[in-house]
Formats: C-alpha cells, structure tokens, sequence
C-alpha cells in the first residue's frame, strides 16, 4: 500500500472513531437525565482529511495546534491512533472528568496544546503565542520553536476579533504561523455567503500572508483537464454556495442534469458528452471531490507553506460538512446526529467488525507501522529557568500625595533596575503613557522583531520610542481583545516554552468590558499575568461616563482565575504588585487584575509600614482605624464598621472624623482585594471574621467603593450585622469629583450619613 493509501484508511479510522463517539455518548452510554449530550459529527467529519495529513504526517515535535473547536472528536480519534489517548477517554467524551467537549488545555493538558471554544479567541491567543515564542528567542537566545498550526472553521473568522489580529503589522512577521480555514460554506444555522471567501482571502492578502486555496479535489482536477472540462470547472467555480450545497445533496440522476443545464435552461452537450462515460454513484463523489479532502493536496499545501519564509500562511481548504455521512452538506446538519442504523451502515463501510468499535490500529498493520515511524508530538518542555526572583519590597519613595497609578509606573520604574527586569515584558493597547508605562519604556524599549529606526531618535523627546528585538514593552493598535490575548499568550510562555515570563497589560479600566471575553478566554485556557487598569471608578472626574469604569469590581470578584485588588495606597500597590508577580514566576500563583486610580491621596494617611499591614495588604483588607479603644465605644449604641476600597478609603477616614465629633465611634477598615475577602468567605474561619472582632459583633457595616456598590454588599450579610452598601450604581458623568462623590453619594458625608441612619439617626 503507498502512503497515501495508509492516509486514506487512517482517515477512515478518523471518521469513523470520532461519529461512533459521539454516537456513544449520546445513545449508548447511560444517561441518566436523559439530555442531548451532542458532539458535532458534521463539523468533525469536515476536517478528518486535515487532521490527518497533519497528524500522521506533517506534524513535528515542536508543532503547536489550536484545533476547530467543535472538530473535538476528530482531533480524538487521531490522538487515540497516535497513542495519546486510551479507548476509555473516548467513551467519556462530554463526561464529568473526561474530554471536554472543546479542546481545553486546563482540563486535558496531555493531549491539548491550545485551548479553543469561543469562535475567533484560541485562534488568535494561539498566533500570539508564536509572538511570544519569538519574543522569548530574541530575549533569551533559546532554540527557535516550531509552528503555530491554527485551524479555524470559515465562519468563525466572522468574529471580528480575527481580523483585529490579523490586522496588527507585528503578526504579519509571524513566520512560523500556519492557518488552516476548513471552508465547508456551512455556519451553524446558515450557508456562509458568496461573497465571504473573497473578503477572507482579501483580508489575510492585504495583511501580508499567503494564501493557499485549495478548491477542487485531483480527480476533479483530472476531469477538467479533459476536452470539456474547462466548461466543467467553470460551471462549479461559478455555482453560489447555496446551489453547491443543493448538488451534494440531489440524487443522482438529478444531480446530471443539474450540471449540464445552463442557466438559461439548455443542455450543455458538451459537458454532457464529458460526463457520460461517468455513473451516477461516481458522479456524486466527484462533485464533493474538495481539495480539503484531497490528502495529498493537502500534503503538498504544508510543503508549499514550509517554503515560505518570510511570512504567515493560510490554506483555505475546501471541504463539505458531514464528509462521508449520510448528512453530507446537508445545510442543516450541524447538530444532526447519525441514527444507529446509519451508524451500523458506517461501521460496515469502514471495514469495523461488530464489537471492534473501539479498536486502534491491529500492530501488525501497516496504518500502526507509519505510527510507530512518525515523530513524538508536542510535549511542553520542562522550565529552563528554575525560579525569577522577585524582591518582597522596593527601597521606593513615594510623594506625599500619590496615586495608585503613579505608584504602578514607580513600582515599574524600580523593578527595570533589578534583574527580574529582563523577564518582564508590558503591553499596552495604545494607551501605554496614559498608563504610566513611559518610564518603564524609556529604558526598556520597544519590542519589534526587527530593528526600526526612529526619526526623531535625535530629538529631546519625553518618552523615546526605541522599536527593536531587544525591547520589553509591546504595543498594540486599540483593540482590547488583541491586549487580553496576547497577554493570554505570554502567560502561557513558561507552560509551553518552558521560559517565564511576567506579562503585564495595561488599560483603562471602563475597557476591561470591552476585551472581556478575550480575558476570560485567556484565564479559562490557564495562562497567568498582571492587569493593570486605569484610570477607574468616577474618580477622574471630567472624563464622563464613556470613560469611567462602574461595573468592573463585580467582574473582578466573579472572575476566576484572577484576583482583583483596589489598593488605597502608593506602597499596597507596590507590594501586591510584587506578590502578584512572584505568583506568576512560580507554580502556584493567580493572575491579578489591579484596579488603580489616578487620585492623588494623602500617603499620610497609611499605616506605618510593617509586616502585618503587609500581610492584611496581601489578604485583601486591614484595620486602618481602631475605634475600639475609645472612650466611650459601645457595640450596642454608637459604634459603626466602615469597610472602603481604594480611593474611597481617605473619605472613609474623614467620615470617621466627622462621626466622632457627633459621637459615633467608627472603625475603619480599608479593603485592598473584594475579591480575596469575598473568596475568604468559604475558609473554615474566614478572615473577615478575624479582621472584625468578637466585641464588634452586632456592630453595623456602610461599604464604600468607586465602583457598583454590590462588589462590597456581602459583608453585612457575612457578619450578620446590617449593611448599608454605597457606591456608584448609574452610568458616570463628567464634573469635579466633589460633585461627582457627592452625587454618587460615595464621600465623606454619604459615608457619615448612612452610618447614623443605620444607628437609628444619631
Ligand atoms: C463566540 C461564539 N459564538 C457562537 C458560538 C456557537 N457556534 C459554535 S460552532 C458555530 C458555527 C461555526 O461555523 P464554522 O466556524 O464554519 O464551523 P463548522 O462547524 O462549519 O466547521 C457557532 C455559531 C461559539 N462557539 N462561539
Ligand atoms: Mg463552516
């Protein structure tokens, strides 16, 4: 048997593996609740062909895939015929504990190299991994990586994050990129327009890729190169897509008089003379003879990739969902499921006894011999770099009068002195001065694979823009998906390169919505990194609504795999952000997402610094002033808890004053993470009950914060005190920020205030 012929059985495998698993999830194994377990058996069957050229040829140990996240099952079967997978896994499919149902990384580390599942995101997440690789080769001079192998479905790169990727002049460099458009015209619901594929092409052409197409199978090929062939090829290339999906699917006899009817009606002789010799059955297959299912087509495209070298490459890759089942092209088979008689029917033409279901490659066959000659595939190589130190604290002095932004460029500042500098790479979408990153860009320089010269190198200038391999801040157009997921990608360096990295991202704040589902994407496939967004909350006043940030503290609490801090003060911020990054330089750390502001607040109004204001600091709250030991307190009748985060804290203080003169008697306590504390919750002894002591019990609570006043609303509860939750609930606006504070009813006076409601209006 030639090779090729090897490849056509193992796709047959392929095929048939991944149907009857999805098959057997959904009838045979038991299902107590009785639901749709699904699995997509037309979308899997439409890239079996790539999947198979790639893993059971073209693919090397250093490969990279980001598979189509709904041909799950195909990439399965091939892992389980590459030995990657044991027969069980493939029964558990969709199962608690088992394959997820999109390839996830996270949850199936051994045999996914990328997470993908969110149309558009793991695809763009995985081509900046290959900017992060190529960062991580000119930075620390490790062997150059293998390709980044991305397949994508045609209609996901509707998603318009697609082409913000494409569209940013770095990935243009990426020359160890490969995509891989699996064109079945077929989207969910729809089929994808005429004109689609044009625009797609287009796009990545005017990105400076290259493209491959390949159309039309090699017998097709051989056809139209036949006397009336021409008239053949022009009749399908000039078929809608719409009318192409009918062809696959009229039965035969139809399906020729179909094509040898022009438009208007008549009976091309010609092309009927062509197909004459040709039967009905052999008729049919060649119509769906696409280039996508062409393996030696599709083995000669990756060669054709491979000599190219100074730019990315698409294949767009024709081929028809449902390839090989009954549902072929059928326009509404994207949940379709096989019947078990259909899927008997496949067993048997797929040459799979009854009860050998399951069954891989017998060893003595010849599909198990060119197995056993392939290469290994990727495995993630130990970290080359053991640890990344990284100092607990900065001799750094702050003003006296210090936002937590300043803080953050300050803290970055000191940290390019040391040598966990040189591991430490920012990005920023277009707003890294207005982030404060300039200073950290001034000596560190901008990071470009090549060299680029700077006209205005000469010039005294605020903030040199240094473009060169040798930089460490990367800057992006503005597009906040492109942000999350290059940061998404850097923070996987370690786990997939085996070099850390310490990425961290800069934004404003009221953009972290903007990029949101890149950023939980990015969490979600397991990578780990520093978000600092600012400015936030109302607090720069004049900038209005558009660009003031109210509902990101809730998202900061509900996000996973991230922790949110909103620290008050210049050294907090210094020192979650050093914990932050020794989290990400280990094993066991979370990313973080620091919500910073550009209010300047009285530094003396912080505790002296000492190890237990760092560690209430690091465990999300601390008590700022103790009212407990003043004359006259009482749980029961005047005393009150303030709990306020971030720039809210020094109206806290102020309140505190106000209280006392009218003989409240409140402590305060300054929240640096909502999110830890609200985590903390769950602890055996939460620290929230630690921080507040026995005798405060009963005491009420008024929670402050720049931001939606639920973020802090469960502390009440947690104690089993009343609360009183303040914060900003509407859309902001421009003013001064008395005006604004008081508005929102989140200064000095609102704080006062709903204290003495809650004491019965004292
Ligand atoms: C962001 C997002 N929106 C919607 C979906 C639901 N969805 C899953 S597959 C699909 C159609 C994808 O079409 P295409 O990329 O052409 O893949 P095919 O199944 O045709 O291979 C949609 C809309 C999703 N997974 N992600
Ligand atoms: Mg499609």
């Amino acid at each position: 048997m030639s090779r090729l012929e090897i490849l056509e059985r193992i796709q047959r495998k392929v095929l048939w593996l991944s149907t009857y698993m999805v098959h057997h999830a959904n009838n045979l194994r038991p299902n107590p609740e009785n639901v749709k377990i699904g699995g997509h058996q037309a979308s899997s069957s439409s890239v079996v062909s790539l999947l198979t050229a790639l893993y059971f040829d073209a693919l090397r140990s250093d490969d990279l895939v980001a598979v189509k996240a709904h041909g799950s099952p195909a990439f399965y079967a091939a892992q389980y015929l590459r030995g990657r997978l044991s027969a069980q896994a493939l029964r558990e499919l969709r199962s608690f504990g088992g394959l997820q149902a999109y390839p996830s990384r996270r949850k199936n580390p051994d045999v996914v190299d990328l997470s993908t599942g969110s149309m558009g995101l793991g695809a763009v997440q995985a081509t900046f991994g290959a900017l992060a690789s190529r960062y991580i080769v000119d930075h620390f001079g490790s062997a150059p990586p293998g390709r980044v192998i991305v397949m994508v479905g045609d209609a996901e790169l509707d998603e318009g994050n697609v082409g913000e990727a494409l569209a940013e002049e770095i990935v243009e460099r990426l020359t160890n990129v490969l995509w891989i458009v699996d064109v079945n015209r077929q989207s969910l619901d729809r089929i994808v327009p005429d004109g689609r594929l044009r625009q797609m092409r287009a796009m990545f052409e005017a990105a400076g890729w290259h493209v491959i197409e390949l159309a039309w199978g090699r017998k097709l090929q051989k056809l139209f190169a036949e006397p009336g062939g021409e008239r053949l090829r022009a009749q399908l290339d000039a078929t809608s897509n719409l009318d192409y999906q009918r062809l696959l699917r009229l039965p035969a006899g139809g399906l020729r008089k179909a094509l040898v009817t022009s438009r208007e009606g008549r009976a091309d002789r010609m092309l009927d003379r062509l197909l004459g010799n040709i039967g009905d059955a052999a008729l049919a297959e060649l119509v769906a003879d696409r280039g996508g299912h062409d393996i030696q087509m599709i083995l000669d495209a990756f060669e054709e990739a491979g000599r190219v070298a100074d730019k990315p490459v698409v294949i767009f890759a024709h081929t028809i969902k449902g390839w090989g089942l009954p549902f072929a092209g059928d326009p509404l088979n994207h949940t379709a499921l096989l019947t078990a008689s259909q899927v008997d029917q496949l067993r048997a033409s797929a040459g799979v006894g009854a009860g050998a279901e399951w069954d891989g490659f017998a060893p003595e066959s010849e599909e198990a011999a060119l197995v056993r000659k392939l290469p290994p595939l990727f495995a993630a190589p130990a970290p080359r770099v053991a640890t990344v130190e990284v100092p607990a604290e900065l001799e750094e002095n702050y003003p006296a009068e210090c936002s937590t932004q300043e803080a953050f460029g300050r803290v970055l500042g000191a940290l390019s002195r040391l040598p966990v500098a040189e591991r430490i790479v920012t990005v920023s979408a277009d707003v890294a001065v207005t982030t404060h990153l300039a200073g950290w860009i001034n000596r560190k320089g901008v990071y470009f694979p090549v060299v680029k010269t700077n006209p205005f190198a000469g010039e005294p200038q605020a903030m040199q823009w240094k473009e060169s391999p040798a930089g460490q801040h990367i800057e992006l157009g503005i597009a906040e998906h492109n942000l999350f997921l290059l940061l998404g990608a850097f923070g996987l360096a370690r786990e997939l390169y085996g070099e850390p990295v310490l990425p961290i991202g800069t934004l404003y704040d009221p953009f972290v919505t903007r990029g949101l589902d890149a950023l939980y994407h990015a969490l979600y496939s397991g990578s780990r990194f520093v978000v600092a967004a600012t400015p936030s909350g109302v607090s720069l006043s004049p900038e209005g609504g558009a660009h003031q940030s109210v509902i990101t503290p809730g998202i900061g609490v509900a996000l996973p795999g991230i922790v949110y801090w909103d620290p008050a003060f210049a050294v907090e911020t210094e020192w979650i952000l050093l914990d932050a990054l020794r989290g990400l330089a280990g094993d066991g750390g979370e990313a973080a997402y620091l919500r910073l502001s550009t209010r300047a607040v009285d530094q003396s109004l912080a505790p002296p610094p000492s190890p237990a204001y760092r560690s209430g600091v690091l465990r999300g709250a601390y008590r700022l002033v103790d009212a407990r030991g003043e004359p006259g307190w009482d749980p029961e009748t005047n005393a009150v808890s303030l709990f306020a985060a971030g720039v809210t804290v020094p109206e806290a203080v102020h309140a505190a004053r106000a209280l006392r003169e009218r003989g409240v008697l409140a402590s305060v306590f300054a929240v640096t993470s909502p999110d830890r504390l609200y985590r903390g919750l769950r602890e055996p002894r939460p620290y929230l009950e630690t921080l507040v002591s026995a005798d405060e019990e009963g005491v009420p609570v008024v929670s402050v914060l720049d931001g939606h006043s639920h973020a802090l609303a469960f502390i009440g509860a947690a104690l089993g005190v009343p609360q009183t939750a303040l914060g900003v609930d509407d859309f902001g606006q421009s003013g001064a920020r008395a005006d604004l504070y008081r508005h929102y009813g989140i200064d000095a006076a609102a704080i006062a205030g709903a204290a003495r409601v809650l004491l019965g209006g004292v």
